[in-house]
Order: C-alpha cells, then structure tokens, then sequence
C-alpha cells in the first residue's frame, strides 16, 4: 500500500467506483479495497451494542437492528443476546400502528405528528413494513424524503423496509425491532404499514393502538374499504383535511362515525371514532395525539392495555417457533435437493399435493433421527 493510501484517509485507487485496482505488490496479486480500510464497519460486540443504545447512538441503534433483521446463523445468536439484554428495559412507550391505502399520506402524517411531539420532549422511532413492496414496488421508497423534516431531527430513528428480497423477515422481526428501539430510549414507536393484504392484523398484533388514515371520496368512502380493517382499528382519521377537500373530510367524517356504530369496538372499553386531520397544515395533529393519550390513560387503568400485550407476548412467542420451524424446514439440504423434483411432480399433476407434503415431511423427520 502507497504511504498516500496509508495516511490519507479519502484515499481511493485511481479506478475506484470501477474495478478493483488490481497491481503486483511483492510477487503477489495486489487487490486494492475500492474505500479505505479504516472505513469499514467495526463489528461490535453484544455489550458495545447495548452501551451505544444507551447512549442515544443512533448509527449503533441501526446496527443493532441490522443485526437482528439479520438471516444468518453467524449473527441470530449474538442477536438473540443483545435482545435478552434489551428485553428487561421497561420505558413507558407506546406503540402505534399506521395503515392506509398507498397515498392516504401516511408518512406526511407521521412528519407532522412526529415532529409535535420532537416539540413536547417525546423520543419517535419510525418503523415502515412494507411486505407488500414486491407488488406495489415499494410505495414506501419515497419515505426518507417525505419525511424529510423529521429524519433531520436528533430524537428521531426512522428505519424504512429492507428490500422486498427479506420481505419474510421485516415482518418477523419487527417486534425484535420495536423492543430494541424502545431499549434505545424511544418512547413512542410509529409502525407506518400500507393497507394491502395481511398486512393490518400483523402490525395489529404488534402494537397498541391502531389508526386507520383515509381520504374523502366522492361520498362512498364505505364502499372502498374493508370492514375488517375498520374494526381492528381505533381510530380513523380522514387526511387532507384542507383547502377545497375540507367539507368533504367532514362529510366522511360523520359516514364512518354512522357505520363505526354498528361495529364492534377494536379494543375493551374504548369506542372507536372518526376524525379529520391535515398533515400538511398541521390541523388536528394534536387533538390525534389527545385521542392517543386518552385511550392509553382509560386501558391502562382497565388493565387492557398489558393484557393486550401479554396476549401480544404469547402470539409473539409462537410465531418465533413457527418461524424457527419453517426455516429449519426450508434450509435442510435434503429438502433443498428434493423440492424441484416434488414441485414439478405436483404441477404435472403426477402426484398429489397432500402426498407431496408426505414425502417432504417425512424426509425432513427422517433426517433429523
Ligand atoms: N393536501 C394534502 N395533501 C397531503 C396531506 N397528507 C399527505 N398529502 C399528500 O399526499 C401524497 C401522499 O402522501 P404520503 O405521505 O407519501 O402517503 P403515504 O400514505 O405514506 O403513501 P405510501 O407510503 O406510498 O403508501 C403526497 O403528495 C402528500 O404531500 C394532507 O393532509 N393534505
Ligand atoms: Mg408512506
């Protein structure tokens, strides 16, 4: 390595960005790195971990989750160490889910909330699950600019999706995620989901207040949207709430609020109700917030708040063995090597779905005896 490489530390070889630099060093093939060495990321231990996250380091709180979100085997015990070390951590946080149709201005109104409550000394981890990206090719990829304003904020941790590749994984370890932030000394998780499949009752399970965005239509905002949704959320805000579109937010305002009458609530002891807001002139920010609060202060003292999430707890639990079950499934090399020939067999219809599912169990039992 030239002395220039050596003490400059924005040193690149000259074809930096192109190729490797590729020149005899002693004999040798000499493979220049294409960034300096010193700039690669130290591979923190599980009690350096921990130390930044308490220390508010944002960079280290992003490695950390990196960590966690991680497939590999190398990484999922020091993950699970770190989480067993960040679990005990009690703050007193909320989780809140945010779902919507693509568009409905989810993220405006997590920048216009978020930075409400930056302002009144609360802490906001922004988590997005996108497992749906694949489809709507990653409507969530324009997040870090529309939430521009927030991202710059010091109290603030936005974490977008991975890549649709580690689709199963976002969802899976999205409650590792919320705790590990919550641990940093995040006191309000926003969970931003878009309102496509399954979606709503994962981030339902997930968190402890449900709030549902919608824009006004032409007068059949009932038509367009699933019951189903409604009735696990809280509450539901109609955005846009501004300019020309304000007497129309107030009109679908009082449609749900008449077909939210005949719905069983979404939580105990709490009646879901519809709101309007604009998260772009800030109008109805705060009385969302109060709506918030007000639902935390009446479950926690009917108690529904932690028996929600002692139920959450269980459903959480199970879906770590459905998942460590499916993985061991999928990457055993003797199910590997026969899957093809059992998928092409069942498409050519030569055998039967339920035998498929035989021969793979039962060379998967087999295997592991
Ligand atoms: N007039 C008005 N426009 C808004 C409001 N909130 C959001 N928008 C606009 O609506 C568009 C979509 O907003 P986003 O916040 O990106 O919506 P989203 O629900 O996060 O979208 P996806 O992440 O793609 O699902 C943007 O052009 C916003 O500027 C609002 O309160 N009033
Ligand atoms: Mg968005």
């Amino acid at each position: 390595m030239s002395d220039q490489s050596r003490y400059n530390p924005d040193w690149r070889p000259a074809n930096a960005g192109k190729e490797f630099a590729t020149k005899v060093v002693r004999g040798k093939p000499f493979v220049a790195p294409t960034t300096p060495i010193h700039a690669e990321k130290k591979e923190f231990s599980v009690d350096e971990l921990f130390a930044g996250l308490k220390k508010y380091d944002r960079s280290i709180l992003a490695q950390a989750i990196t960590l966690i979100e991680s497939s590999s085997a190398k990484h999922s015990e020091k993950a699970s160490q770190l989480l067993n070390k960040c679990l005990p951590e009690v703050n007193n946080s909320i989780r809140i889910g945010i779902s919507g149709v693509p568009g409905s201005g989810k993220s405006t109104f997590i920048e216009a909330l978020g930075l409400y409550l930056i302002e009144n000394g609360h802490r906001i981890a922004v988590l997005t699950i996108d497992p749906s990206s694949s489809v709507t090719k990653g409507s969530i990829l324009g997040d870090k600019t529309r939430m521009e304003k927030l991202s710059k904020e010091e109290n603030c941790f936005i974490r977008p999706s991975p890549s649709s590749g580690t689709l199963g994984g976002v969802t899976r370890k999205s409650r590792e995620s919320i705790r590990i932030c919550e641990a940093a000394g995040y006191d309000i998780i926003l969970i931003e989901t878009v309102g496509v499949g399954q979606n709503e009752i994962t981030v339902r399970s997930m968190v402890d207040f449900f709030l549902l965005i919608q824009i006004a239509g032409a007068g059949d905002e009932l038509q367009g949207i699933k019951k189903g949704v409604i009735e696990i959320s809280d509450a539901i805000v109609v955005n846009k709430a501004d300019g020309d579109n304000k007497s129309k937010t107030l009109l679908a305002k009082t449609e749900y609020n008449n077909a939210l009458h005949y719905l069983q609530p979404a939580t105990k002891g709490w009646k879901t109700e519809a709101y309007t807001c604009s998260s772009i002139t800030g109008e109805g920010i705060a009385e969302m917030w109060s709506v918030i609060k007000k639902f935390e202060s009446i479950t926690k003292s009917n108690n529904y708040f932690w028996e929600r999430r002692k139920e959450q707890s269980i459903e959480w639990t199970f879906s770590m063995i459905e998942n460590s079950l499916k993985e061991a499934f999928y990457s055993n090399p003797l199910i590997k090597a026969k899957m093809q020939e059992v998928k092409n067999s069942v498409w050519k219809g030569e055998i039967l779905p339920s035998t498929a599912a035989e021969v793979l169990l039962d060379i998967y039992n087999s295997s592991r005896q």
